[in-house]
């Protein structure tokens, strides 16, 4: 049965903005996916309409940066798309790191790229995991990690 919005597992989800908007759809899925674990608290990161110049008329960068360190302090969980690169991904995953968190990060090789060994490097099967993943099988990952971290 599902309980109260304030009882839900609080998901910090990171992808790319002014690093490019490229795998926007992508976010769209996996944060759709991740909203039937918990709720996302940075679900505006999937919004298609978002530019890579992720301006907010009404937010200043200082605020952008104080409320998402807040946001990603308060979250159970953080999962990153890093196909794509972004400095404030990675911003945000180092954080991540230094306060704990479980975090997830997901790769897809056939983009060609090849991932930041600061970023695979740092995996270690437990508390920091990073995956690699075909187009196809995105939710499928996604299920298996949530499985993987309800039985730990
Ligand atoms: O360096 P990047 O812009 O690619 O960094 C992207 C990451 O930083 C995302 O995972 C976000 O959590 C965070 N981030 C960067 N810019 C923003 C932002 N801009 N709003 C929220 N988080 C951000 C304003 C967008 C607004 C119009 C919805």
């Amino acid at each position: 049965m599902e309980t109260g919005s304030e009882d839900r597992m609080k998901v910090y989800f990171c992808g790319s903005i002014r690093g490019g908007r490229d795998d926007a759809l992508m976010y769209r899925r996996i944060v759709e996916k991740l909203q039937s674990y918990g709720s996302v608290m940075t679900e505006h990161v999937s919004r298609a309409e978002l530019s890579d110049r992720g301006e907010d008329a009404a937010a200043g960068d200082r605020f952008i940066h104080d409320r998402d360190v807040d946001w990603l302090r308060q979250a159970d969980v953080v999962v990153a798309e890093v196909t794509q690169p972004s400095l404030g991904v990675g911003y945000e995953l180092g954080r991540a790191v230094a306060m704990e968190k479980k975090t997830f990060c997901l790769f897809r090789p056939s983009s060609g790229r090849i991932l930041s060994a600061m970023i695979r490097g740092a995996d270690d099967g437990e508390q920091f995991v990073v995956s690699d993943y075909g187009e196809d099988e995105v939710e499928e990952v996604l299920d298996e990690f949530f499985c993987r971290l309800k039985r730990s």
